[in-house]
């Protein structure tokens, strides 16, 4: 299979994301519940997943800083199924995470028939690693869209002020993959180059900061 611009294929999936976020934690991965909010959102909070059909799909996942994995095999409902029940209107969308991520994405394309509201990744259900109990699953878009931990979406009429969760040069509105819209005012080529040199530290952070979570876990404080 081949893969998009400047893309390399692994095998392994890490635990990923920008280094401040490797040591924060979902606060209960067993609370399966998504709060709507926005000035296009109705008022919900539940089970996203509840009366939707559930969907299984074989998607790649696309990192920017340049790795990706193909065939992974997530189940869960679409996001244009559950816009469709919870928003009139929306043209701008705002995904939270229990962890204090968050992203803009345009309606638009959140309405693609490949984006997910995912639970469960290659047969199991989603843990701590990727993004129990709830996580968006955008596969045209950079990984940073497909937020872990989803626990709030906002829908909203006209585009809502977001800070970025790190510098602004790498959120960029729509990160599609095909387009290499890897990160606002630098293009895709100069990009992949700052951020390749970085995955190796920054997955080694990742899976420790995990290991000492569960660690935590297990002896109960
Ligand atoms: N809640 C949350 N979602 C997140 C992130 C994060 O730090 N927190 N990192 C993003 C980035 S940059 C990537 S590449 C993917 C990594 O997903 P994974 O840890 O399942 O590999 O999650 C994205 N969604
Ligand atoms: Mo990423």
């Amino acid at each position: 299979m081949s893969l998009p611009p400047g893309q390399i294929a692994r095998t392994d999936f890490p635990r990923f994301g920008l280094p401040k976020f490797a040591t924060r934690f979902p606060e209960d991965i067993n609370d399966r519940h998504i709060d709507v909010g926005g000035d296009a959102g109705r008022d919900f909070f539940g089970d996203p997943m509840e009366g939707l059909p559930r969907v299984d799909q074989i998607s790649a996942f696309h990192c920017v800083t340049t790795w990706s994995v193909q065939g992974l095999k997530w189940s869960g409902t679409r996001f244009s199924d559950f816009m469709a029940r919870h928003s009139d209107g929306a043209k701008w969308v705002i995904l939270r995470a229990q962890d204090g991520y968050r992203t803009l994405m345009l309606a638009e394309d959140l309405a693609a028939a490949d984006v997910l509201i995912a639970d469960r990744l290659n047969g199991v259900n989603l843990s701590v690693l990727h993004g129990a109990p709830f996580r968006l699953i955008a596969p045209a878009h950079y990984g940073y869209k497909s937020v872990k931990h989803l626990d709030r979406v906002e829908f909203w009429t006209k585009r809502p002020k977001l800070k970025a969760n790190g510098f602004a040069f790498m959120d960029h509105p729509r990160a599609r993959v095909a387009l290499e819209e890897r990160g606002r005012f630098f293009p895709g080529w100069l990009l992949r180059r700052l951020y390749r040199p970085l995955i190796k530290r920054t997955e080694q952070r990742f899976a420790q900061e995990l290991q000492r979570h569960e660690a935590l876990a297990t002896t109960g404080s």
